[in-house]
């Protein structure tokens, strides 16, 4: 997988002390730790997969020479078996362990945040209700109820399919499942009627060209 596109403007593309990889025989490696020589390639959405989306923020902030010192750190340490070059594999082990604690980080948070009453689990009216307000609560500065019922429903159907033992409270995985669905091989069909649900924009059950340009074609 190459690490940037050409031309993005990201602190990341401060990548160029780290040169693509030569040809190499058996095992190509991704990366070369030596002198820079190449643009080097990494799309913007896979800044997030690369640092995490908190050290992709915190990088977002700093100077390119200080951002480049610190990817040069970070891509040492994906060079596990510590040969100068970072494989496929490499680079697969370290970002599916960055999804891994970007995830459990989160998980941590949305239990500070939804469970009130510190049973340890997150019930769906802990969780309704601090992000929507319970049920008849003033929602007045709400500009589209409409909307913000609809919202309500489709997170109370999402949570549904994340707590696997029906009783609708969340313990670490169903919330995991519920907050990343997109991880868990259960949540998989809900992912894409939510996705189709987003693109759909008329509403015929399909999803037309334009639909599809108007989301995701500009990319
Ligand atoms: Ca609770
Ligand atoms: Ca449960
Ligand atoms: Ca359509």
């Amino acid at each position: 997988m190459p690490l940037c596109a050409v031309g993005c403007s990201c602190p990341c593309c401060s990548l160029g002390a780290v040169p693509l990889p030569p040809p190499h025989p058996g095992v190509s490696p991704l990366i070369s730790l030596g002198s820079p020589t190449t643009t080097p390639r990494l799309s913007p959405n896979d800044h997030d997969a690369f640092l995490g989306p908190d050290q992709a923020r915190a990088f977002d902030q700093l100077q390119p020479e200080e951002s480049r010192r610190r990817l040069g750190l970070i891509v040492g340490r994906i060079d596990a078996d510590g040969d100068g070059s970072v494989t496929e594999a490499e680079l697969e082990t370290w970002i599916e362990r960055t999804r891994r604690r970007s995830r459990e980080e989160s998980v941590k948070r949305g239990r500070e945040q939804y469970d009130r009453n510190r049973d340890g689990n997150v019930g769906w009216e802990e969780y309704r209700d601090e992000t929507y307000g319970a049920p008849g609560s003033d929602v007045g500065s709400v500009s589209d109820p409409s909307l913000y019922s609809r919202l309500a429903a489709r997170d109370e159907r999402r949570f549904r399919a994340a707590d696997r033992d029906g009783n609708m409270a969340a313990d670490e995985e169903e919330l995991g499942a519920f907050l990343h669905p997109e991880d868990y091989e259960h949540m998989q069909h809900l992912v894409a009627i939510e996705t189709i649900e987003d693109m759909d924009k008329d509403g015929d059950g399909f999803i037309q060209l334009e639909e599809y340009i108007g989301e995701g074609g500009h990319r």
